[in-house]
């Protein structure tokens, strides 16, 4: 087994806790004496950065939420003078505002940093094709990536998102190993291979590198299945730094997460208590090593758990478990919870003449919820096979009403009539909004 950095993958506990300690309480002097927000947060609850001794101190600090990045728009958390941010990134949000997030050279040496360790951890070495059709701009995906698989001097192709033909042309000619998108742009292109009349055998994929937007195991086999390849989960988000904070290793046994950079908690998110390992709760994140804006006990508003053991790789880094989704995703239908990922995972394991698109709407109608799934066939499957479809149907409806609890309105819709994504896939319309 070889590792990108052995002394920090495989480190043991107690060498790991000095070096989280050192960095935690370097980070609370920092916020503390450069971040304005931060100094009123720690007065206001009569915390000094003298009170945290070591990571066991981290629960006495304060969250800080994605609106408090709003509300200090667009530069007013960066811990750094202006000149010393190299880069600037942001991501759109509900409310229109953008979250700015800034970084230091050394932000950026670090950032590339964890995402080369991701990517070392699945085979990517000097040479390797490296094709990201995640996009470049604001949106971290595509620079996050390119920086990591440069750190490795593997050979990039930076495509970005878009273009699809041209995104298959570039894949066979240059015979890329290695595909990093959004999942549900790679069903799309999936979808592209088979209408170009191309097979997998036509490329030389081995790879996948796909995150930013939740996705299944149940996606992740068909993905593997129609492009013959292993298909590795990585997740990020920009408050943090982008993509790399945790990827999986070979064994694909959950997201390692480069815990010497960035450290993970999981919070009941109503009591806002600390969970213990294996138990299911909101993510959070303290960023040790950030200059330009180092963020403290970050609530992510991802839902998910840390596995609790040790990876087979002999990394001795957490993991994290599949995102089971956004707490802002979750729908909740006649009072019942309802996550788009095991409305996926049931599409998915239903029937093989059932295509993995779907589309969810939410209507309000004489007070009552209504839930309607649109589900697209398989292109095996002609639209007037009038009973086939029902069949399908009754069996689709089946497996979703037991999954979730509720009955909803399955429609099977012909091949090819849903939106597609070339980036994060948005699969829901909630008309009670
Ligand atoms: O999506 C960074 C990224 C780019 C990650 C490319 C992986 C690959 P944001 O646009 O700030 O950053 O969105 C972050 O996306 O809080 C999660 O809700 C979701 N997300 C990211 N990766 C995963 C994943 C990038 N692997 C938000 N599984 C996060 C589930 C994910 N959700």
């Amino acid at each position: 087994m070889s590792y990108f950095d052995k002394t920090i993958e495989c480190m043991s506990y107690n060498d790991k806790k000095n070096i989280l300690s050192k960095n935690l309480k370097n980070v609370v002097e920092h916020v503390y004496n450069n971040v304005l927000p931060y100094r009123k947060k720690m007065d206001e609850i009569g915390l000094k950065p003298s009170d945290i001794n070591g990571i066991e101190d981290i629960s006495k600090l304060p969250f800080t939420l994605k609106s408090d990045l709003r509300e200090n728009y667009p530069f007013g958390m960066f811990a750094v003078p202006s000149d010393e941010i190299i880069r600037l990134h942001a991501s759109s949000g509900t409310t229109g505002k953008l979250t700015v997030v800034g970084y230091t050279k050394n932000d950026i040496d670090n950032w590339s940093k964890s995402c080369a360790r991701g990517l070392y951890g699945i085979g990517v070495r000097k040479g390797t094709v490296v094709h990201i059709a995640y996009g470049y701009g604001l949106f971290t995906g595509g620079l996050g990536l390119h920086y990591g698989a440069e750190y490795l001097e593997a050979t990039v192709v930076p495509v970005s998102s878009g273009n699809t033909s041209r995104q298959l042309m570039l894949l066979k000619d240059f015979k890329a190993e290695v595909l990093c998108c959004t999942p549900s742009y790679a069903l799309h292109l999936i979808d592209e291979i088979k209408k170009c009349g191309y097979t997998k055998d036509d490329f030389n994929l081995k790879y996948g590198v796909f995150g930013a937007e939740s996705w299944t195991n149940e996606m992740r086999l068909t993905i593997e299945k129609e492009l013959g390849i292993k298909a590795y989960d990585i997740y990020g988000l920009s408050e943090i730094s982008g993509p790399g904070v945790a990827m999986e290793c070979e064994f694909q046994n959950g997201c390692h997460v480069q815990d010497d950079m960035f450290y993970p908690e999981i919070i009941d998110p109503d009591t806002l208590e600390p969970l213990p390992i294996g138990e299911e709760g909101e993510l959070v994140f303290t960023t040790l090593t950030k200059e330009g804006l180092p963020l403290i006990r970050y609530r992510t508003r991802d839902l998910c758990r840390i596995i609790p053991g040790q990876c087979q790789c002999g990394r001795t880094t957490l993991r994290l478990d599949k995102v089971k989704g956004r707490t802002d995703d979750m729908l909740i239908i006649r009072g019942v919870n309802v996550f788009p990922s095991q409305i996926e995972s049931c599409i998915l394991k239903c029937d093989d003449r059932i295509s993995p698109h779907f589309h969810i709407t939410v209507d309000r109608e004489n007070n009552l919820d209504k839930l309607t799934i649109e589900v697209e066939l398989g292109p095996e499957i002609a639209f007037d096979e009038i009973t086939v479809i029902q069949a399908l149907t009754q069996k689709l409806d089946a497996a979703i009403s037991s999954a979730i609890g509720i009955r909803a309105k399955v429609m099977l819709v012909s091949n090819g009539s849903l939106k597609r994504f070339e980036g994060k896939a948005n699969r829901i319309t909630d008309n009670r909004k």
